[in-house]
């Protein structure tokens, strides 16, 4: 039988990735304790429904800077999916277009952001950003991204130096042979011991990116930016007084700062600030329908899946992205139905305690 669920799809993902891909993705920052929290988040929160509404008809859908969507359901980005599958991101992006989930492809993609962008041409896409000490490269990155039609540039902020993933370090993390980062010349040179991504990151990324360079980004294309791995409402305002378009809060999934905020947690804060002014994007241990509920309760206007969208890559190509992204869409409608919420519009704050 297929997977039935998101978790099933990890259970299912464990056999068939190698260790070292299964624990690159699965893998968190020092004790994991965030990659916990973050669903621990979602488990100590309940939906009060309402009941007597005719929910004969759900509508799930939304409209995300500039982007009409079919639900809120979209894809984080996550490095490397060649690992999971021999054509990677372009894989994942024909699920994702097969699901009506936009999707927001890492700048550490193993195929390039054009071949990704030519597999599902007509679908919903943004480019994460991560910033290089080589600025010029930075711009070029961001250039080629507008020129394929990505729709908004979503910078990575909670990565000034990588998270110390144990489980890398214990598999001394690389690359298989034949596997590149295929928005680079540069090849990613095999560890003499620990991660190939630390001495990748530390190389080439910078710490130094602070306020003052988001005038810079900004002014690289004319794309709405948002910006990722906010988790406080006072960097939540200064990003919209600096002109920024979307929140994006996250803890990278637990595998930056160990002992971070669980997203869900940090939310209400930071809707309270900006929500007015900006699309709010959260992610983190989001694995079932209710969850998405919950963070659209809490005011957020996009729910993001990273994990689970790598492990159904492994499992079944581009028809286990799509399954995932529908099966968690088929949730909320269910849940949506059970709580009396007949459209988004229904679903606020009051719904959860
Ligand atoms: C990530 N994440 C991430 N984020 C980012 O901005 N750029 C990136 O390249 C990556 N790469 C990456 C790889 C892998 C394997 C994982 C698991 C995660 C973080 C990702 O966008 C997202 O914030 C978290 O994955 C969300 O938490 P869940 O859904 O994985 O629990
Ligand atoms: C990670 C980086 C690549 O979480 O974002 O692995």
């Amino acid at each position: 039988m297929d997977p039935l669920n998101l978790q099933e799809y990890e259970a299912v993902a464990r056999e068939v990735l190698r260790p070292m891909a299964f624990d690159y993705i699965a893998g968190g920052a020092d004790d994991e304790a965030t990659v916990t929290a973050n669903r621990e988040a979602f488990a100590r929160r309940h939906l009060r429904y309402r009941t007597l509404v005719d929910v004969s008809e759900r509508d799930l859908s939304t409209h995300l800077l500039g982007i009409d969507l079919p639900h809120p359901i979209i894809l984080a980005p996550t490095a490397m999916h060649q690992l999971a599958h021999p054509e990677g991101e372009a894989e994942t992006a024909r699920g994702a277009a097969a699901a009506g989930a936009l999707l927001t492809l890492s700048t550490i993609s193993t195929v390039s952001l054009e071949d990704v962008a030519a597999a599902a041409p007509d679908a919903p896409r943004w480019f994460q950003l991560y910033c290089y000490g080589d600025r010029s490269f930075t711009e070029l990155l961001v250039k080629r991204a507008y020129e394929s039609g990505y729709q908004a540039i979503v910078v990575t902020v909670d990565v000034p130096v990588l998270g110390r993933r144990e489980r890398d370090l214990r598999n001394s993390f690389a690359l298989p042979d034949g596997m590149r980062l295929a928005n680079f010349e540069q090849p990613v040179p095999r560890p003499e011991g620990g991660s190939a991504l630390v001495q990748w990151t530390t190389a080439i990324q910078t710490p130094a990116l602070t306020w003052e360079d988001l005038g810079w980004i900004r002014s690289l294309a004319p794309l709405p930016t948002l910006i990722k791995g906010i988790v406080r409402a006072d960097d939540a305002l200064r990003a919209v007084e600096a002109g920024i378009d979307g929140i994006w809060v996250s803890n990278h999934g637990g595998r930056q700062l160990d002992g971070a905020i669980p997203s869900l947690d940090a939310l209400p804060e930071i809707v309270d600030a900006v929500g007015e002014q900006c699309a709010i994007i959260v992610d983190g241990g989001v694995r079932r329908g209710t969850d998405v509920l919950k963070a659209l309760a809490l005011g957020a206007d996009g729910v993001a899946i990273g994990r689970p969208q790598l492990y159904a890559l492994a499992v079944a190509g581009a028809d286990g992205v799509r399954r995932v992204v529908e099966l968690l869409r088929d949730e909320l409608s269910l849940a949506m139905a059970l709580a009396g919420c007949p459209s988004l519009a229904e679903v606020e704050r009051d719904l959860v305690r």
